[in-house]
């Protein structure tokens, strides 16, 4: 899978991203990942990618040309000219990202991130060239990098081979809507607090049982909102009522 990100700020993402799993993703060649910097895209002697906007109104927008010509570049770099990529624009007013989002980008070949600085970008050249409005949540942030550098973290590990275990991706969090048992290592004592009898047993099928359990409670304390669409037993739920 190939990440393209056009940024103002490519330092931000390359120093970022070049760290970690995805580092070494990038490494092993299971994923590429290439910044493009809007502003080599501008055409302005003095290399402005923003100006005011009309109607008036406080701060800047960015316009069109660069972006699109950013966007250009990177199609002319595809190879695979029959399909377009999608090209996904952060935004608050974006579908919310989510695990299920995550694992159907993980699918594409290519994929181009837009993120935005300032009042957001001129509206002509989103309508040309964006295919997906995305949010990260409701919350307000500078710039479209971090929410990008958290979709491609995501969607990396959906990838294979990008993770060290092969079924862990499978077994975590949100894939079936419940919320992870807790972890312990060693020592089996850590001031005074005792790793809990079960996980010492050797019994499998008890720690299996007390797993699906603490996931369960977790889930019911944390998350009850998540319930509604886990998949449950008639034993999860008759574990369920005893918590209620
Ligand atoms: N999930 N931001 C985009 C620029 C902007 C301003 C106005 C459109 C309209 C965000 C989020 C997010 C901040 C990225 C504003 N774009 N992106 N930026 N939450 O808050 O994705």
């Amino acid at each position: 899978m190939n990440f393209y990100v056009l940024t103002l700020f490519p330092d931000m993402i390359e120093n970022a991203m070049k760290e970690s799993i995805f580092g070494r993703a990038m490494e092993k060649k299971i994923l590429s990942l290439k910044t493009v910097n809007i502003r080599d895209f501008t055409n302005d002697k003095h290399k402005h990618v923003d100006d005011y906007p009309y109607g008036g109104g406080a701060g800047m927008v960015m316009q069109a040309e660069p972006v699109y010509n950013a966007y250009q570049s990177v199609l002319d770099e595809i190879t695979d000219k029959e399909k377009k990529p999608r090209v996904i624009y952060l935004t608050p007013q974006g579908k919310v990202f989510d695990q299920k989002m995550s694992e159907e980008l993980a699918q594409e070949e290519n994929l181009i991130f837009l993120c935005g600085h300032y009042e957001g970008i001129d509206e002509r050249v989103l309508e040309m060239i964006v295919t997906d409005n995305v949010s990260i949540g409701d919350y307000v942030l500078t710039g479209g990098e971090l929410p990008a550098m958290v979709m491609m973290d995501s969607i990396s590990r959906n990838i294979p081979g990008v993770l060290n275990n092969e079924v862990s991706a499978e077994f975590e969090s949100f894939h079936d809507n419940l919320l992870e048992y807790p972890q312990y290592t060693r020592p089996e004592e850590f001031m005074g607090k005792k790793v809990p009898d079960v996980l010492l047993s050797g019994h499998h099928a008890n720690i299996e049982k007390w797993r699906r359990e603490q996931s369960l409670i977790r889930t019911y304390e944390r998350r009850p909102d998540l319930l509604e669409n886990a998949e449950l037993s008639k034993k999860d739920i008759a574990f369920l009522k005893t918590l209620c």
